[in-house]
């Protein structure tokens, strides 16, 4: 792994908070592990280990009953080891996946058959080469068929860039972490109320409500975060969705503990019915009733 890589928290808490029943972790990767499962030439980082074996542990620790694992950038188009968890956790598991526009029909419809139900298109710069968009388009086009949805991974800054584009693709269409926002500007910063407006105006667009500790500037408890998660929730608690981003790839100032992680979502989603949504039924709509 790379030399500056931060490991994920051997031993998270067991959280305060009591998820509902069948709740869902909607955002977390696999890494290898390699060799069983090598890292993609092209990577732009080389992570520890952390497989399907480890992934599933944390899920009965803190008490979710299902993952949603999206493939991770140092694995390229290559989803085997995403595949492989999504079979090993049966019904429990779904993926996400990253392919190119030369996959085939016969090809998706295996993934579908092991749990895969999207794919994601991802715009951050540090993490892959830029993809033309045509051929993210292809693709699109291409998964229709099997309904699956896009989840698409880009920063604050590049939103107003990408918006045309965004309105452009079929079917849902999740972004992730908020699109990013600069935590250190506010909630009120044109670019955050740009987001907000692309989704009022876009009833296909969902977010997931995740990475405080990513996006926060002062670091833990992450307070600074909490109103851009709230001012979400409480507009679109129908399409929002979360996930631990459990094992954290590219944290640099600090390994959170996934047990906090969860006790912070009573902070975001307030009442009984908006946790029900975003850890339940929206994940349960938008993976499993497809
Ligand atoms: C995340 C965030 C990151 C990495 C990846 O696929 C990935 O490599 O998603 C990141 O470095 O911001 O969502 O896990």
């Amino acid at each position: 792994m790379d030399a500056d890589w931060l490991e994920f928290h051997p031993d998270p808490k067991k959280p305060d908070f009591v998820l509902p029943p069948g709740a869902v972790d909607a955002h977390c990767h696999v890494f290898g592990p390699s060799p069983q499962f090598p890292f993609a030439p092209e990577r732009k980082y080389t992570p520890c280990n952390a497989g399907k074996d480890k992934l599933f542990e944390l899920r009965d620790h803190l008490g979710f009953t299902r993952n949603v694992i999206v493939q991770a950038t140092c694995h390229g188009k290559d989803n085997s080891a995403m595949v492989d968890a999504c079979r090993a956790g049966g019904d429990l598991a779904r993926g996400v996946a990253s392919v190119g526009a030369e996959i085939t029909r016969d090809e998706l419809a295996r993934m579908n058959e092991a749990g895969v139900r999207g794919v994601r298109f991802n715009f951050v710069k540090r993490l892959v080469d830029a993809t033309p968009r045509e051929t993210f388009i292809e693709i699109a086009e291409k998964i229709q068929e099997f309904g699956w949805s896009i989840v698409v991974y880009f920063e604050a800054a590049d939103l107003a860039d990408l918006e045309p584009f965004l309105k452009q693709l079929p079917g849902i269409i999740v972004v992730d972490h908020m699109g990013r926002p600069d935590v250190a500007k506010g909630a009120d910063h044109p670019n955050f109320q740009r987001f907000i407006q692309l989704m009022d105006e876009n009833e296909n667009i969902w977010t997931k409500v995740t990475c405080p500790e990513r996006l926060t500037v002062v670091g833990e408890p992450y307070d600074d975060v909490v109103p851009f998660y709230r001012r979400i929730v409480d507009r679109f608690e129908d399409r929002v969705l979360w996930g631990t981003d459990w094992p954290h790839p590219n944290m640099k100032s600090h390994m959170p503990d996934d047990g906090a992680l969860v006790d912070y979502i009573p902070r975001i989603a307030r009442t009984r019915e908006q946790q029900h949504k975003l850890l339940v039924a929206n994940p349960m709509r938008l993976y499993w009733d497809t």
